[in-house]
């Protein structure tokens, strides 16, 4: 399903911090204004954490007709060898897609979600053989509907997450490996996920449960200032680095919007 599973280096996709980041999409204004210059400082650090973690990172220009176009993660599913271009949930991003399915496209076979569906990237969580999707403001019933044909065709069981107050699933759960989830608790039903192993993100740290997955075993990229995670995480055997994004979750986003990862 992602490039975990194989053992050849993966290539990190990104793309570039556009000049109107400060017009990006967000549920309610942040309470300092995004600094494009300070977001762009930060954009760099992630692409070196992913470069020093093993990752060949290739970073494609910015568009500045698309504010958010720099959380890539929403514009495509990557399952297995095929890449799934989505169909964004928000209409002042629709336009991105077109250029991460040109650079996709030398990568990976692609298909596209179509009218009606609605998908954002941020909605689908991977974990092993089990794909759970968000059913977001973004995220719509016949677009988990297409998503699934192509997850199913590829021996994936696909469940549904209802949400409440946060953007995206991933905005709230995500995997640490193969088996293990990390959750903010209360912010997503946890019925579909019974079974899972699951470590809960500790109190006054939410946005913590936003973790990426690194090349290697147990090692995953953490945002910076969630020092009880942190903590959590490295007891339980996990290796950690972080990086400071503040300047993407004043847009609402998180590590893993922005980066699209798959084996080289
Ligand atoms: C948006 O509202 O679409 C962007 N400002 C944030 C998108 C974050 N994407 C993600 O977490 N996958």
């Amino acid at each position: 399903m992602t490039p975990h599973a194989g053992a050849r280096p993966w290539i990190a996709l990104l793309r570039s911090v556009p000049a109107t980041y400060e017009r990006c999409l967000v549920r309610a204004a942040p309470p300092q204004a995004i600094d494009v210059a300070r977001a762009r400082a930060q954009h760099a650090a992630y692409a070196a954490a992913l470069a020093a973690a093993g990752c060949e990172v290739r970073v494609l220009p910015a568009d500045d007709r698309h504010p958010d176009c720099c959380f890539i993660e929403d514009t495509a599913v990557l399952l297995d060898d095929l890449a799934v271009l989505t169909r964004p949930g928000a209409a002042s991003r629709l336009g991105e897609v077109d250029a991460v399915a040109e650079a996709l496209a030398a990568l990976a076979p692609l298909v596209r979600l179509m009218s009606p569906a609605a998908l954002d990237g941020g909605d689908v969580l991977c974990l092993g053989k089990k794909l759970f999707v968000g059913l977001s403001q973004r995220t719509n019933a016949a677009g988990v509907e297409q998503l699934a044909q192509a997850a199913r065709a590829r021996g994936c069981e696909v469940a549904t997450v209802r949400l409440a107050g946060v953007l995206h699933l991933k905005s709230a759960v995500t995997a640490l490996d193969d088996e293990t989830l990390l959750m903010a608790p209360g912010l997503v039903d946890p019925a579909p996920f019974r079974g899972c192993a699951c470590l809960e993100t500790p109190a006054g740290e939410l946005r913590a449960a936003n973790v990426l997955r690194l090349p290697g075993k147990g090692r995953v990229l953490m945002q910076a200032g969630c020092g009880a995670t942190r903590a959590l995480l490295r007891a339980a055997g996990y290796e950690t680095s972080e990086v400071d994004i503040s300047e993407f979750v004043k847009g609402d986003g998180a590590l893993t919007c922005l980066s699209l990862l798959l084996p080289a």
